[in-house]
């Protein structure tokens, strides 16, 4: 595990992306690597030690205007106005991302058959990313298929944020990681989960908790998971998820009751009944099909767009048509108890993008995004910014409607880093009623204090 609290110096990113409803991506100067960024109209001078007394090669050919497509920018949703004595002044942004590791580009090509080499390399890739992530100016970031953790820390680093880093265990060499702000947020405590230390898997998971620096009332926990892949074993993934949320649960009470933001991968759909059990807090798993607990299976793209597929998975043919059962194993796994069919986590969680409406062309019925990760084999959502109560999402970055997807062809692309869309929402902390000043204004409530 290492949490690693550096307060480096800050480029000047403030401003544009936080406060335009699109994206507005920042003037961006490349040398070999990304080095530094900052927007037309810097708010700061820093000293540039280690980089400034470099000479640019050719300035003029290295510097970059970047803007996307128009079909590619992003658009920044905002909540139904609250009332105002319902919300915190205080506000920060998170962002989830699964950044495709650079080991799994190339383990699993088959995936990627429309994707020119050059747009898999991880040195453009890299790129790409750290423009984004420095371009939306998030207060905290969660990555998952993180494999190359100090090429991006260094970046990140440069721009002001401090980061931690989970590998997963056994043979793999990508695992989650954690950036925050170093100047906006004290991070209190910080745990990682080896799920294999309670026999579900080398998968692995981060929780911290942090406090905001100008407001030491406002406190949260922050947990990033990437969830088991497998698409038939719903039963590990619901163990992964019911010892992620009550590990949170003990964070949270132990620092007060303090609200909670669970980012992450969770390879299942919002169709599936594992999407069921996180915003239900209980799924009795009996009435469900062990197999298909995920939702993954159904999101081939060929089907999604209603093209005809070739040949089908004989595999997964054969599943659709017999139930699988569950064995006193498996019940084991998913519930923590063999003699109980109902697995339960501990915390009521919402879902950012479902709690923020969004534009009918890139959202489903729940009004979770219709796509999060689309590659040869699989267009649908997997990715989340779950919360509990005590905080309420204020916007969040819409994802892109599917026909611009299918149009693409495939991510990653010119554009696009992964093939995983990055969520991005914007929170503040919901006021006790009883507490809000009669002006209306929020009233800054300890947490401590309610207890
Ligand atoms: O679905 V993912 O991609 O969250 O985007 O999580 C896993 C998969 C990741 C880490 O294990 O690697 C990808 N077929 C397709 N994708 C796979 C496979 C596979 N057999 N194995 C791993 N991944």
């Amino acid at each position: 595990m290492g949490c690693r609290d550096t307060s480096s110096w800050r480029c000047a990113t403030t401003g544009t992306a936080t406060t335009s409803l699109k994206l507005q991506y920042p003037f961006f100067f490349f040398r070999s690597t990304i080095s530094f960024c900052t927007n037309t109209t810097p708010t700061h001078s820093t000293s540039f030690s280690a980089s400034s007394s470099r000479r640019w090669y050719n300035p003029a050919r290295r510097l970059r205007f970047h803007r996307p497509p128009p079909e590619i920018v992003r658009h920044w949703v905002e909540a139904d106005p609250p009332l105002p004595y319902h919300q915190s002044q205080e506000t920060f942004m998170v962002v989830s991302y699964n950044i495709l590791g650079d080991r799994n580009a190339s383990k699993h090509r088959d995936l990627y058959t429309y994707v020119p080499s050059i747009y898999m390399k991880w040195d453009r890739r890299r790129r790409i990313i750290c423009r984004e992530l420095l371009g939306l100016d998030p207060d905290i970031i969660c990555l998952q298929e993180v494999d190359k953790y100090f090429d991006l820390l260094n970046v990140m680093e440069n721009a002001g944020y401090s980061g931690s880093y989970k590998k997963r265990t056994g043979d793999a060499v990508d695992g989650c990681a954690m950036f925050w702000k170093a100047d906006k947020f004290r991070l209190l405590e910080c745990e990682t989960i080896e799920f294999k230390g309670y026999n579900l898997r080398d998968n692995v998971a981060q929780l911290s908790v942090f406090e905001m620096s100008e407001a030491e009332s406002r406190r949260f926990v922050v947990g990033n998971i990437h969830v088991l892949y497998n698409p038939s074993r719903g039963d590990v993934k619901l163990g992964q998820i019911r010892s992620f949320s009550s590990k949170a649960h003990i964070l949270s009470e132990k620092w007060g009751s303090v609200p909670v933001v669970l980012a992450g991968d969770y390879n299942s759909t919002p169709q599936s009944a594992i999407y069921k059990f996180v915003w239900s807090s209980q799924l009795h798993i009996m009435s469900h099909d062990r197999k298909g607990l995920s939702g993954q299976r159904s999101c081939h793209p060929a089907n999604i767009f209603g093209i005809k597929r070739e040949k089908e998975d004989l595999l997964f043919s054969f599943d659709r048509f017999f139930k699988s059962c569950w064995s006193d194993k498996e019940v084991k796994v998913a519930t923590g108890d063999a003699g109980s069919p109902v697995v339960e986590h501990p915390l009521k969680l919402s879902s950012s993008y479902a709690k923020v409406k969004g534009y009918a062309r890139t959202r489903d019925f729940n009004g979770e995004p219709l796509a999060t990760s689309y590659h040869s084999k699989f267009i649908g959502t997997v990715d989340y910014l779950w919360h509990s109560d005590g905080l309420v999402p204020t916007r969040v970055l819409d994802t892109l409607p599917l026909d611009v997807l299918q149009k693409i062809g495939g991510l990653p692309c010119k554009e696009l880093g992964s093939d995983h869309l990055a969520l991005v929402s914007e929170f503040a902390f919901t006021c006790n009623e009883e507490t809000a000043d009669s002006t209306g204004e929020g009233a800054l409530v300890s947490q401590d204090s309610l207890l």
